[in-house]
């Protein structure tokens, strides 16, 4: 079975008065929720410990980004580690934004998958094509690639631990959104991309991400094997993200 999650990554957005309003009211509004689905929410670091103040047992949280290191003269940086101890349970790695901001290699995403699965963090490992590349015809190919490097140590007894969300570039803050058909062929893709390298793939929870709002999630999520959405602006919003929430089946 696998888990059907929706996570809020709020990027560098959010004030203390944002968590204090938002999460009671997601609180709140999810209580009678029984579709079973993992909802997280990711804010900046600096108001993790609010969020996980105020999260209650049925909201996980997460960071947006993690070292590659577990400690060490490495000024401004956050390990895993701080991040499990802080009370979060996921982290995402490799958000395209860091890889193309910040120039964040595909080595160093491995890395840092490496160090979040050993601190106890669930990963979630962001991929996705440029519009260059899908108009090149090689959006599969670039997709595949990402996953496979950034996989490539994940032990046995790890995988339960990884989550993949596909994050078309092209689609992420955009309003542009791929549609359900393309969606569900990637994530297909990157599902027989784990088995070829012995995951229990059909247990990886796979999410889609790029644009998602209360009116298109119910149409993405219907799709096989999409498990659930990473969602970005729509995640600021306490009305349009439980939405979200509620449009898994
Ligand atoms: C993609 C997504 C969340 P948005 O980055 O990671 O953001 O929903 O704003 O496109």
């Amino acid at each position: 079975m696998r888990r059907k999650i929706v996570a809020g990554n709020w990027k560098m957005n959010g004030s203390k008065d944002l968590v204090s309003s938002l999460v009671g009211q997601v609180r709140s509004e999810l209580a009678p929720l029984d579709n079973g689905v993992e909802v997280v929410i990711i804010p900046p670091a600096l108001y993790v410990s609010d969020v996980v103040a105020l999260a209650g047992s049925q909201i996980a949280v997460g960071v947006q980004n993690v070292a590659c290191w577990d400690s060490g003269a490495y000024t401004g940086e956050i390990a895993a580690g701080m991040a499990r101890d802080a009370g979060c349970s996921y982290t995402l790695v490799g958000h395209s934004e860091r890889r193309q901001l910040f120039g964040e290699t595909d080595s160093q995403v491995a890395a840092k998958v490496d160090r979040a699965l050993a601190s106890g963090l669930g990963a979630v490992i962001c991929v996705g094509e440029t519009l260059e590349e899908r108009e090149a015809g090689k959006a599969e190919e670039v997709v595949s690639a990402q996953v496979r490097k950034a996989v490539a140590d994940v032990g046995a007894e790890q995988w339960q631990q990884v989550v993949v969300a596909y994050e078309p570039v092209w689609a992420i803050g955009t309003g542009k959104t791929a549609t359900t058909e393309d969606a569900q062929a990637m994530h297909a893709s990157i599902r027989a991309v784990l088995m070829s390298l012995g995951a229990p793939a059909d247990e990886v929870s796979l999410l889609y991400g790029g644009s998602v709002k209360a009116d298109n999630a119910a149409a993405l999520f219907a799709q096989p094997d999409i498990d659930g959405g990473l969602i970005g602006g729509a995640s600021l919003s306490a009305k349009d993200f439980v939405s979200i929430c509620r449009a898994l089946p």
